[in-house]
């Protein structure tokens, strides 16, 4: 379902063994030489959400390749396949160089205000993941925060790319669904995203 211009959601995309495997991954991932922690904003602001990067740490609104000396793990070839599979399956060219993965992990309190994805270089498509508790999810429009906007849920298994005009549109979290997730797929609490990105 194109949401937006450019901006495709295909609920229920990775089966639930995928989505299984992924979660383990995440867990692997999280657990690795740049442990998933609460970014700070460069104001001093903390984000509820917990995140983990691979292929080019976010740190304080720029990316960098270590981080306080500590090399960033790359993006593994299974979630460059999974972008490819993805960008494929909604009709945008699979012409696209994953260079970060950022994984961000939503307790039953945490949310995502809006904001714009501003950071890469690239206008190629974001693909997003959803794994876990369901979410409302605020997608906007490219001018501000505000109003118009539409909610939608994500589920988990849910694939969302946001490409063209809606690469800058403002989005958010607004809520998760605490106990909506699947229970065979090892997270039996909270919501992850993953988002995989080209940077340029
Ligand atoms: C629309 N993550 O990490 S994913 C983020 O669910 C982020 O964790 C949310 O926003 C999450 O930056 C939303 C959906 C998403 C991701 C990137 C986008 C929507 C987007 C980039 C441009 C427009
Ligand atoms: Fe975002």
């Amino acid at each position: 379902t194109e949401v937006a211009p450019g901006a495709v959601h295909v609920p229920d995309w990775l089966p639930r063994d995928a989505q299984r495997d992924l979660v383990r991954a995440c867990r692997r991932w999280a657990t690795g030489p740049i442990p998933m922690r609460h970014q700070v904003l460069p104001g001093g602001g903390v984000m509820s959400v917990k995140s983990v990067c691979l292929g080019w740490e976010w740190d304080a609104y720029t990316y960098v390749r270590e981080l306080r000396g500590v090399p960033v793990p790359p993006v593994p070839p299974e979630l460059r396949a999974l972008a490819t599979r993805a960008l494929a399956e909604v009709g945008y060219t699979p012409d696209f160089d994953a260079e970060i993965a950022l994984v961000n992990f939503y307790d039953d309190a945490a949310r995502m205000g809006m904001h714009q994805d501003r950071d890469e270089e690239s206008r190629a498509p974001v693909v997003s993941i959803s794994l876990g508790d369901s979410c409302r999810f605020r997608f906007g429009n490219t001018e501000h925060r505000g109003q118009p906007y539409t909610d939608l849920t994500l589920e988990s298994g849910d694939l969302f790319v946001f490409g063209g005009p809606s690469r800058l549109a403002y989005h958010g979290v607004v809520r998760t669904f605490p106990g909506t997730g699947p229970t065979d797929i090892d997270l039996p609490r909270g919501r992850l995203n993953i988002t995989i990105r080209e940077k340029g």
